[in-house]
């Protein structure tokens, strides 16, 4: 499948600035102008683009505030969906992702399957993503949602041989995933051992809370640093803008 405009964009985004900050907004809420203002926020300070998606998606005006989104923040808006049912029109793009570390078939194949006649039907485009879940010390949403055992947080070589096997199956990006709020996030050795055995592009995140988190997983050859969980609390205008500059590390 041919690399799509949203996917080049990206790849000629990471090739400028060295990695790129994306910020996690949680579609499952009932003010119409949240996804708006935290957008328009992570514009300003840094953010390169926007991802959507969490375990729940019960916001029936979801692609009313995306279009809304979409026409006053510049950024890329890429659905990051939980599941098929989460497949909804108005994106940039979508992480089509596949569950490989899990050896549950619905993450495998089924939700796909679902879900890409979807895609299709709106005309999204898809980038064929592995995802990669690590653990994290406790249990994750996305561990216990998708009823999966995640890679063992100290054997980083678990994590190279999926990524090895998703590249062979033709996927671009790997998502290497700690879970939403994770203790931990992703140790960086699961990122080294990617970068070193393989071409595509690495996003991480789960549990990243400092700019130093950040920058020391772009070091080892992440390219993608997504935070979420920090912006529900914390609406900081100057931590956006430290994290930005600690992920760039392209001026
Ligand atoms: C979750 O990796 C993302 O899918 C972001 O995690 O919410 O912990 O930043 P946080």
């Amino acid at each position: 499948m041919q690399i799509g405009k949203t996917e080049a964009r990206l790849n000629a985004e990471i090739e400028r600035r060295g990695a790129l900050f994306a910020v996690l907004l949680d579609p499952d809420t009932s003010d119409d102008q949240a996804l708006l203002r935290a957008g328009k926020l992570a514009l300003e300070n840094g953010a390169d683009l926007l991802l959507v998606g969490g375990s729940f998606m019960g916001n029936i005006n979801l692609p009313a505030q995306v279009a809304a989104l979409k026409k006053e923040v510049s950024l890329p808006v890429i659905l990051f969906p939980g599941g098929a049912s989460q497949v909804v029109p108005g994106f940039d793009a979508i992480l089509f992702t596949t569950l490989v570390t899990g050896r549950n078939p619905n993450y495998l194949i089924d939700e796909q399957v679902r879900g890409g006649v979807l895609v299709r039907s709106f005309g999204l485009e898809a980038i064929p993503t592995a995802y990669e879940l690590i653990n994290s010390g406790k249990r994750t949403a996305v561990e216990y949602i998708s009823n999966t055992v995640p890679v063992p947080a100290d054997k980083p070589k678990l994590s190279m041989v999926h990524s090895i096997a998703a590249e062979l199956m033709g996927m671009r990006y790997v998502y290497l995933e700690a879970g939403s709020g994770a203790e931990t996030p992703v140790p960086v050795e699961h990122i080294a051992y990617t970068r070193k055995s393989t071409q595509m592009k690495i996003i991480t995140g789960g549990g990243i809370r400092e700019p130093e988190t950040a920058a020391v997983r772009v070091a080892a050859g992440a390219q993608i640093i997504v935070t979420g969980t920090l912006w529900e609390k914390v609406k900081d205008p100057v931590l956006l803008k430290e994290f930005a500059a600690a992920i760039h590390t392209k001026a």
